[in-house]
């Protein structure tokens, strides 16, 4: 494929913009080539602006999962922009995209919209600190939870693509409170429990997590925290910035029944605008200011447009049927790449969960970071490449999930089967 265009592009992007991109991940260092410029997306294609179209498996990280430049959101949007784009006072919109969410996510029995996964998981955070009075936390390795300095301690996605897990310019004296335990490893987190009594103030888990790759939580292990939450007056919060509305229209908290304290969303709610969302128990959450000693603020907190896209993109969302029909096209798309590997002896693991997979180029099955480790990233990359040069465009990072979108058509899930099998016989 040609590519000049996006090249010229990357070039004067380089002299402006650390690693010509606004997010690591895009900038396929993993991958080896240069990233492609996108210059437009509809439903589940996207073309860079050399006008190479692509299927798309990227879906901006998650949020696309109605398909891009949806009919719907674009008119909310010209609706919405007329009347004003941002006034940093309360609007009707603000409610009626919480009214939605709480809905779905009962658990959140009030909420507060940010601007980002990052800043509804720093704030949650602060509030777990501020709520319980206790310093540390406890994450899973391998799960990446937004940029926010406590969360940068052997964090997944682009930290671990790049391999700085461990972020520089995040003060030992505060990493020293982010403790980490294996994904699935209940025993180490009760090891850790009984290592720091009364001392940690939450446990934040992807309940379905996404950015090891797809790793799905195994029996008990989140009954299991629940439980050592309750026992131990410890705060439990589910980041559902990737699972929330896609997993299930409720996330992880529908799928698996358990309530979590305090929940981080993002990417869906905002429909492809910049919206994050913190909330849980009305006692945990009065704490936060105005009501409470916790201060967290936002100028573009419930921003109109990000507003409007996001009840839309939930309005579309709003359907059992629709899932039903994204979890036949994920299983579907995974059996054909799992025999298409078979056939070419080509060794993978495939996790998935409604919405979501990841290939593993590794024959171990993948439950935590480590077996994730097991990957071969230079066959992965070799495979994207292959890939993106049959118009398929996937995550640049065997730790990411690609994303599947309503409008993902059979004809799209058949083209990509048979690039996997052009690719895996390449590889
Ligand atoms: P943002 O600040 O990027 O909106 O959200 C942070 C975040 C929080 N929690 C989870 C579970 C997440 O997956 C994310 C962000 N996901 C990555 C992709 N795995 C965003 C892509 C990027 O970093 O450019």
């Amino acid at each position: 494929m040609n590519r000049k265009k996006s090249i010229g592009y990357y070039r004067r992007a380089l002299e402006l913009i650390p690693g010509g991109v606004n997010s690591p991940v895009r900038a396929f260092k993993a991958i080896g080539i240069p990233p492609v410029f996108i210059d437009r997306a509809r439903g589940a294609k996207i073309w860079d602006v050399d006008g190479n179209e692509y299927v798309d498996y990227v879906g901006s990280w998650g949020p696309m999962i109605m398909g891009h430049a949806h009919p719907r959101i674009v008119s909310a949007l010209k609706k919405a922009a007329p009347r004003g784009t941002s006034f940093g006072a309360p609007t009707p919109l603000e409610v009626e995209l919480a009214i939605r969410v709480r809905k779905a996510f009962p658990s959140m029995e009030t909420l507060r919209m940010v601007s980002s996964g990052t800043e509804a998981v720093m704030s949650a955070i602060r509030v777990a600190r501020g709520y319980t009075g206790r310093n540390k936390i406890l994450k899973f390795e391998g799960c990446y939870h937004g940029h926010g300095d406590s969360l940068l301690v052997k964090a997944g996605s682009g930290a671990t693509t790049f391999g700085i897990p461990d972020s520089l310019g995040v003060p030992e004296d505060l990493a020293k409170h982010t403790l980490n335990a294996p994904y699935n490893d209940l025993e180490r987190v009760k090891a850790l429990v009984n290592q720091y009594p009364e001392q940690i103030a939450c446990i934040i888990v992807e309940p379905i997590a996404g950015n090891m790759g797809v790793v799905l939580p195994e029996k008990g292990f989140l009954e299991g925290l629940r439980g050592i939450c309750d026992e131990r007056r410890i705060l439990l919060v589910f980041d559902e910035v990737i699972s929330g509305f896609r997993a299930a229209y409720g996330g992880a908290q529908e799928l698996y029944g358990i309530k979590a304290d305090l929940t981080c969303l993002g990417k869906i709610i905002g429909g492809g605008l910049p919206v994050g969302a913190y909330g849980g128990k009305e006692k945990i959450m009065e704490r936060v200011a105005p009501l409470g000693g916790v201060y967290q603020a936002g100028t573009l907190s419930g921003n109109p447009l990000a507003m409007a896209a996001g009840i839309e993109a939930l309005e579309i969302l709003k359907s059992k049927k629709i899932y039903q029909d994204l979890e036949k096209k994920t299983t579907y798309l995974t059996e054909r790449i799992s025999e298409s590997a078979e056939e070419q002896g080509i060794p993978v693991s495939i996790n998935r969960a409604t919405g979501m997979l990841t290939v593993f180029f590794t024959e171990s099955p993948v439950r935590d970071y480590a077996s994730a480790k097991t990957s071969d990233t230079k066959r992965f990359a070799k495979f994207f490449i292959e890939m993106l040069e049959q118009g398929i465009y996937l995550p640049p990072s065997q730790f990411e999930a690609w994303f599947i979108s309503l409008v993902h058509t059979q004809k799209d899930l058949d083209k990509t089967a048979e690039a996997c099998d052009t690719a895996f016989r390449k590889i």
